[in-house]
């Protein structure tokens, strides 16, 4: 079922006078409710010159996958069909016939508008790693891993990240004809891919080695162009997505920042020191882009320089013994190390001068979309529209939700900008 949801964008200072609307009561009357900020000056021209109600302007979000096993990255092909990598339930079983990555087709047949429906879902690989880093690496948290970003090359091909942990890695390159062909690196965690310009390269966002690089898809050539120092408090930066900005070939990289141990405290989480910076490509030289998000985990930019950016949570709670058992359907809920339902996608507008400061995303972010449950992957489409993978972790997990205790289910929402041509 297509679910739908209209709301203003909101300043920050708003933001949390725009969590308590964002009830049913509010939606419902929101055409003569109180009056926030609008999204840009357009929508507030259109709505003072009608003559009559008019339909709020502002970003309209629509979940159009659901019921999934950690969706991650989106691509999005030219006829609208989706392409979703999933990294699966995160139960690293011995046998791989029992693991649950996934690449699969969405196709919305019966153009309702969603992609839920009967003979829409077309697997093209069903049996790829998976695993939880909860078990695996002791990290406290609930995180799965397994097939990861995803991009869809103009000649047709298609690129996934597949980390499986303990040695399954691969970028793999995936013909239209469902053949999986070359593997272009096995070097460590990528969690974030980009094209160049010209399709001619892919660079890799490589978290665990706080890297970035450069993949020559011909020859599969690679070249690392920076590394990433520590971060404000001394965590490292674990880069963790990576866009093209169109307009002159920079790299935006979301660092989401790693976790830190001071005084036997263990801190998944700092708030505010997560960031996003701007690469040179060929110098490897960096600069900050956003400054103060938390856990920002991917990022794009539109033909404009508009930077959106994806913030996986706002802080950490309820950590986990790597003796917990993810699967047991009747535990109590718990966060299990990541505040659920605080994740966020905002937009900075391309800076006013090459030496121009950088965004502090206290002041400076517009709010596109809050409070949802653990986005990991955003994907900008042809048509200007976003869609954004959300609720990491394993899959019917029992946690406490904006409305009482619920279960993680994985998700692909939509939002779609207001005239995003005009963007
Ligand atoms: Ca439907
Ligand atoms: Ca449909
Ligand atoms: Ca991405």
């Amino acid at each position: 079922m297509l679910k739908q949801r209209r709301f203003f964008a909101t300043e920050p200072a708003f933001s949390a006078l725009f969590a308590a609307f964002l009830s049913a009561a509010f939606l419902l009357s929101a055409c003569s409710g109180p009056r926030l900020p609008f999204f840009n000056n357009r929508d507030a021209q259109q709505e003072s010159n009608g003559d009559g109600p008019t339909e709020p302007q502002g970003p309209v979000i629509q979940t159009v996958l659901t019921g999934l096993s950690n969706p991650r990255g989106v691509a999005v092909l030219p006829d609208g069909s989706l392409m979703v990598a999933e990294a699966g339930t995160g139960y690293n079983a011995v046998d791989p016939e029992e693991w649950t990555g996934r690449l699969s087709h969405f196709q919305d047949a019966n153009q309702d508008g969603d992609f839920d429906d009967d003979g829409e879902t077309t697997v093209w690989f069903p049996n790829l790693p998976t695993y939880n880093t909860l078990q695996e690496y002791e990290t406290w948290r609930d995180e799965v891993g397994g097939p990861g970003d995803l991009l869809r090359h103009s000649d047709g091909h298609l690129f996934l990240t597949v980390d499986g942990g303990h040695g399954r890695i691969g970028l793999h390159e995936i013909s239209p004809y469902k053949r999986m062909g070359r593997n272009l690196s096995a070097r460590g965690n990528m969690n974030g891919l980009a094209f160049s310009r010209d399709h001619s390269h892919i660079y890799i966002a490589e978290s665990t080695a706080n890297a970035l690089s450069v993949i020559n898809i011909a020859d599969a050539e690679h070249r690392k162009i920076t590394q990433f120092g520590a971060l404000a408090s001394g965590q490292q930066s674990v880069p963790a997505g990576v866009a093209v900005d169109p307009r002159n070939g920079d790299l935006l990289v979301a660092l989401f920042s790693g976790a830190l141990v001071i005084e036997g405290e263990k801190l998944p989480v700092i708030a505010g020191d997560s960031a996003v910076v701007r690469v040179d490509p060929e110098t490897g030289t960096i600069a900050d882009a956003v400054l103060g998000l938390t856990t920002a985990i991917d990022v794009a930019v539109d033909a404009k320089g508009n930077i959106y950016v994806v913030e996986m949570c706002s802080g950490y709670a309820d950590l986990i013994e790597p003796a917990h058992d993810l699967f047991d359907p009747d535990q109590t809920p718990v966060h299990g190390g990541y505040l659920r339902y605080s994740g966020r996608v905002t937009v900075y507008p391309p800076p006013a001068a090459a030496d121009a400061p950088p965004y502090q995303a206290d002041a400076d972010a517009t709010v596109l979309a809050d409070a949802l449950d653990m986005p990991t992957n955003i994907t900008l489409a042809p048509d200007g529209s976003l869609y954004v993978s959300t609720g990491q972790g394993t899959p019917g997990r029992p946690i406490p939700g904006p409305d009482g205790p619920t279960r993680i289910v994985g998700e692909v929402i939509r939002i779609t900008l207001p005239d995003a041509n005009s963007r």
